[in-house]
């Protein structure tokens, strides 16, 4: 009973120590590379997220071709290289003075051959 006590004492400090997760679940939301006939694209096509929303992007590449990719959102500041077979985790809050709409998650490396997938931001309180 005493290891019980101990171990609620510590999952509670834990909830403390990350109040902006708290009550907050965190999406997991993945990428990977697919190549199609006009390119490699970062897959799937759209996403929707919300303001304010907390979000973990999960990036894969796997196909053959080039080792490395970018994974890049400028209006999140998130500028990642991603290789072949490593993935990456990107834990974002959608900011809530970024306005709703239509953004790019671009491949800084392979500008005009790597095709972008679409991020769409929802107003928080949208439904
Ligand atoms: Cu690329």
């Amino acid at each position: 009973m005493k290891l019980l006590g101990l171990l609620l004492l510590l999952t509670s400090a834990h909830s403390f120590a990350a109040p902006k997760a708290h009550k907050q679940k965190i999406r997991k939301i993945e990428f990977e590379t697919k190549q199609l006939e006009d390119g490699v694209h970062w897959m799937p096509e759209s996403i929707t997220v919300t303001q304010g929303e907390v979000v973990q992007f999960i990036v894969k590449h796997t196909i053959p071709g080039k080792d490395e990719h970018g994974f890049f959102i400028p209006e999140l500041k998130i500028k990642t290289v991603v290789k072949r077979g490593k993935t990456e985790k990107i834990t974002k809050e959608i900011p809530t003075t970024l306005p709703a709409g239509e953004y790019k998650v671009l491949c800084d490396k392979h500008e005009g051959t790597h095709k972008p997938a679409t991020l769409v931001v929802k107003e928080m309180g949208a439904t």
